[in-house]
């Protein structure tokens, strides 16, 4: 299992974006995503568990790795760019 927090994920739009990147890179991935939270849990068995930050971010969003149970730490860099128009 894969957590993220993703603090620029803030609405439908979002999630959809984040999870058909994710389909792309691993079609039998599982997306189970808390908009309201801003939390990302994926789960893969073919891809390693180092490349999912860079398909959120190549997605266009500010993924955070948290460790379970752990709270997110501060992302290390501003965002790129905005994930979305209704941000
Ligand atoms: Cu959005």
């Amino acid at each position: 299992m894969n957590t993220f927090e993703v603090k620029d994920m803030t609405c439908s739009h979002c999630s959809s974006t984040i999870t058909k990147a994710v389909k792309a890179r691993d079609p039998g991935a599982t997306v189970q995503i808390d908009i309201s939270a801003h939390r990302v849990q994926i789960e893969s068995d073919t891809v390693p568990a180092g490349q999912w930050s860079d398909v959120i971010r190549q997605a266009g969003y500010t993924p955070v790795a948290i460790q379970d149970g752990a709270q997110a730490a501060a992302p290390a860099a501003a965002p790129v760019r905005k994930g979305c128009c209704c941000g």
